[in-house]
């Protein structure tokens, strides 16, 4: 899973990569203003410590994700000005954006746009997106009005109805997301990496002050933006960050004082999770491995079994499930056999989300 973080120049798109990289265990070689940071982070993860404890692996694998900081996108990035804009195909390649938005007060922080105002500054970017994607759309129907004079072929004819649909929405200000288009326009849409396609999350990087108490550019955000198929959150990056460096006691304590019940890091994995539609499973009952695989969240048993190896999903024979809570609550593997809270599945499960599962397969 790839996740875009972009913005205005100073939200604190880099005080979030850092606190990402930093709790998901991830040093960063490369730091830059000027070129996109990248990261693997491993998704830290309570169930699977459980597991390792239990299983004693040689090897233990957590989910990961790349995060990639990119550079700031400012006005006219959408028709290719300022320095984001270059950036702007890589970050076609990612699976959801995260916009960071600034919702804080600071004199020594500079603001692109004059002063804090979170729904002018989303708006702002969509728009640049919007229009980027405009430019895609008509040079490829530009490119296809040429072709079909040289014949209607059926696959064309298509492609330009769905870019036609595709311009109109655009035109409307309508992100390509709220098209909902059918799989197999999908398949093709995603060839060319429309921008506004991918899902969004909005994180609204609250000034210090703000933990804990209503927020009303919270409110507004979800008031215009919620209907537009983008999950909304808010946190305090600076506070996450310095709340990172503590030790987990008195990170805990620190977390307690401001009432902040989840930490930032799991609060934003989780969100990207919820908006990817991914939930983890488990392997390694007995292996020399222990380790979590995401995967969607209608995912059947044999795509699961496919995620691990296409051998898996080939020669599958059946899976036998457990599940992670009934495993913590009776301690072992045994146990849960002997209470019968070990099954056996076909294909057609429909996989868990904290899913224990071993594939018998065919080579
Ligand atoms: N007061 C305050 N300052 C913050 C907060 N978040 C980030 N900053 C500061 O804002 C400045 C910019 O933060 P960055 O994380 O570098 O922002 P950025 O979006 O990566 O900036 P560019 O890459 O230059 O576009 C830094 O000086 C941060 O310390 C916050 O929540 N409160
Ligand atoms: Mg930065």
């Amino acid at each position: 899973m790839r996740i875009g973080i972009i913005g205005l120049p100073a939200t604190g798109k880099t005080t979030l990569f850092d606190l990402l990289c930093h709790t998901g265990g991830s040093a960063v070689a490369h730091h830059s203003a000027v070129e996109p940071n990248m990261a693997v982070v491993k998704v830290p993860d309570r169930r699977l410590d459980f597991l390792s404890s239990l299983f004693a692996p040689k090897k233990l694998t957590p989910a990961t994700i790349e995060f990639i900081d990119f550079v700031a996108l400012t006005r006219g990035a959408g028709k290719g000005e300022g320095l984001g804009s270059r950036f702007l195909s890589q970050m076609r390649q990612v699976d959801a954006l995260v916009h960071v938005l600034r919702d804080f007060s600071d004199p020594n922080v500079a603001h692109a746009e004059g002063g804090v105002d979170a729904v002018r500054d989303t708006t702002l970017v969509n728009t640049e997106l919007l229009l980027a994607d405009l430019e895609i759309v008509e040079k490829r129907l530009a490119r296809l009005e040429l072709d079909l004079k040289k014949g209607a072929r059926e696959a064309l004819v298509r492609e330009m109805d769905l870019l036609k649909r595709c311009h109109a929405f655009l035109l409307e200000e309508m992100p390509i997301r709220r098209l909902s288009p059918t799989p197999e326009e999908e398949k093709l849409l995603r060839g060319f990496g429309l921008l506004t396609a991918r899902p969004v999350l909005l994180l609204l990087n609250i000034g210090e002050e703000k933990i804990g108490r209503a927020n009303p550019t919270l409110d507004r955000l979800r008031e215009s933006f919620a209907a537009m198929g983008t999950a909304i959150c808010q946190l305090s990056v600076k506070v996450e960050a310095e709340i990172a460096q503590l030790s987990p006691e008195d990170a805990g304590l620190f977390r307690q004082d401001l009432g902040l019940t989840e930490g930032g890091f799991g609060a934003v994995i989780r969100a990207c999770f919820d908006l990817l539609g991914l939930i983890t499973f488990y392997t390694g009952e007995g292996g020399e491995e222990t380790r979590a695989w995401t995967i969607p969240a209608n995912a059947t048993a044999l795509k699961a079994a496919g995620a691990i190896h296409s051998d898996l999903e080939r020669g599958f024979i059946r899976a036998e499930v457990a599940h992670f809570a009934d495993l913590e609550a009776h301690g072992s593997m045994a146990a849960l056999r002997k209470k019968g809270l070990h099954r056996v599945e076909g294909k057609e499960y429909q996989m868990q989300d904290g899913d224990l599962v071993l594939i018998r397969f065919n080579v």
